[in-house]
């Protein structure tokens, strides 16, 4: 598979840094994804301001992973790592309605910042391997995809750990 991405990515190359934010709660899969993309090391920094964050870093494409919610709840110093976005990917689990709520809650007060009013989101629905997973329009729906203005968007199911799905949604 890293070999699709690395063609994938390609297609990005250029001189310009490509940031990308892959982002949700903890427990989506946001680092089995950032792993299964298998595009070079996964780098771990805990920077002072004491959140956890995972970069790629593939060519001139940059991607950055740390969770929303939980003890990081609206952290003002994620502001930092906002600027310069292109796209976030937003991990959520399928399997776990009752986090749903909280999700949306993330996701839109993430969207409300400034600084990523320019950048398209890409939804992914994980955890789709599992059985009773809701589907790719009733995560939709629990996120109100369909209340965002003036954003690109797009949601695909995807199963981190078999690999489904990813490459699809990349490819939009
Ligand atoms: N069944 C299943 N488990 C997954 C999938 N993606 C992640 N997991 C599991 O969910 C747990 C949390 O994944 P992780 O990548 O650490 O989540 P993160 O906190 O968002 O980085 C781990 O035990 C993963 O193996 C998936 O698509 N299907
Ligand atoms: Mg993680």
């Amino acid at each position: 598979m890293g070999g699709y991405f690395s063609r994938l990515l390609a297609r990005l190359w250029g001189e310009k840094e490509v940031r990308i934010l892959i982002l949700g709660l903890d427990g989506a899969g946001k680092t089995t994804i950032l792993y299964r993309l298998q595009i070079g090391e996964v780098v771990t920094t805990i920077p002072t301001i004491g959140f956890n964050v995972e970069t790629v870093t593939y060519k001139n494409i940059k991607f950055q992973v740390w969770d929303l919610g939980g003890e990081n709840h609206y952290s003002p110093y994620w502001r930092c790592y906002y600027a310069n976005t292109d796209a976030v990917i937003y991990v959520v689990d399928s399997i776990d309605r009752d986090r749903l709520s909280t999700s949306k809650e993330e996701l839109h007060a993430m969207l409300d910042e400034e600084e990523l009013r320019e950048a398209a989101l890409l939804v992914f629905a994980n955890k789709q391997d599992m059985v009773g997973a809701l589907t790719s329009a009733e995560v939709s729906d629990a996120l109100g995809l369909s209340t965002l203005k003036n954003r690109q968007w797009s949601i695909y199911k995807t199963s981190a750990v078999k690999g489904d799905g990813l490459t699809e949604g990349l490819d939009w």
